[in-house]
């Protein structure tokens, strides 16, 4: 079996840590062998024992007393550090060689649109490691409550695209929020501030003409920008969002089942010869 490692991106509290947890979750209760693995230096708590943890090398905490750093500067240098010290990068990887990896990363949006932090980091996993590597990336429900938000959101979600270079899935995260009725399909959710389910349905896969009107109606000012912006999330044709709702198992499975897809997850096992088939399960059917 291959490599594999799903990065999962976004701002600060779009609900990543969350999600890894319950992928874990997810995964392990199949029998699959799943790993966290923590990129985020500054992160406090978590609900799984990470398996890699880049806290174990540097912590922000440390480099802001001891470098006189802010959270931004020092998010960079531990960056850079753990880039100069692949060494470590290598003997932990080298423990979980067959494995699939979550990684759990922080929630600085400049990490994704402004610098060249992470895509180094994900090419160094592809290129030097031989990980096949997809990134997930979070945005909260609450940005289709008004569409200067879910703009603001979109475009963020695109230039991480441009910037990451990796196949990515854009996630509405924490959908149970805009819930009400029964779990699961999308067309069972309907949005609080009156949204409908299918105002939520324009929203995953973007409904340029609808979605430019309701930008008109709140900015008519800005007719000419919301168009231009329109029409940009609409040539770059990949971009919709994946509902995710953590309170359904089928919701997280959904999405696990994407990110093994994009991976291309499992397709290099060798099938399996009939020899190594239990043939005890054929004894017992024939009794
Ligand atoms: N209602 C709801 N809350 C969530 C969900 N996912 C995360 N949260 C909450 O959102 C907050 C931030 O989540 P966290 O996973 O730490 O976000 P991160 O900063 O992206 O890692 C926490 O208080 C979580 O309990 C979700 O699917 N639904
Ligand atoms: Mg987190």
């Amino acid at each position: 079996m291959g490599k594999y490692a799903c990065m999962l991106t976004g701002p600060a509290g779009a609900g990543k840590s969350t999600l890894a947890a319950a992928l874990i979750t997810h995964a392990q209760a199949s029998g699959r062998n799943v790993h966290l693995f923590n990129l985020d230096p500054a992160a406090e708590r978590f609900e799984f024992a990470p398996s890699i943890d880049i806290k174990e090398l540097i912590s922000l905490e440390d480099v802001m007393t001891e470098m006189e750093l802010g959270p931004n500067g020092g998010l960079v240098y531990c960056f850079e550090y753990l880039m100069d010290n692949l060494d470590w990068l290598s003997e932990q990887l080298s423990e979980y060689n067959d494995d699939y990896l979550i990684i759990d990363c922080p929630g600085q949006i400049e990490l994704y649109t402004h610098t060249s932090l992470l895509s180094r980091f994900i090419n160094t996993l592809s290129t030097s490691f031989n990980y096949r590597v997809m990134a997930c990336y979070l945005l909260e429900s609450n940005f289709i409550d008004d569409v200067n938000k879910y703009f603001a959101g979109t475009l963020s979600a695109m230039s991480s695209m441009v910037n990451l270079e990796v196949p990515m899935i854009n996630v509405l995260s924490k959908v149970d929020l805009l819930k009400k009725g029964e779990a699961g399909s999308s067309r069972h959710l309907i949005a609080r501030a009156g949204r409908t389910g299918k105002d939520l349905e324009r929203f995953l896969d973007p409904d340029p003409t609808l979605i430019l009107s309701e930008a008109n109606s709140h900015n008519p000012k800005f007719y000419n920008l919301n168009k231009a912006i329109v029409q940009l999330i609409e040539d770059f044709s990949l971009i919709n969002f994946h509902p995710l709702d953590l309170t359904s198992e089928d919701s997280v499975g959904d999405l696990l089942s994407h990110i093994d897809n994009c991976m291309q997850y499992g397709e290099d096992e060798e099938p399996k010869e009939p020899k190594d088939m239990d043939m005890g399960d054929f004894a017992e059917a024939e009794e």
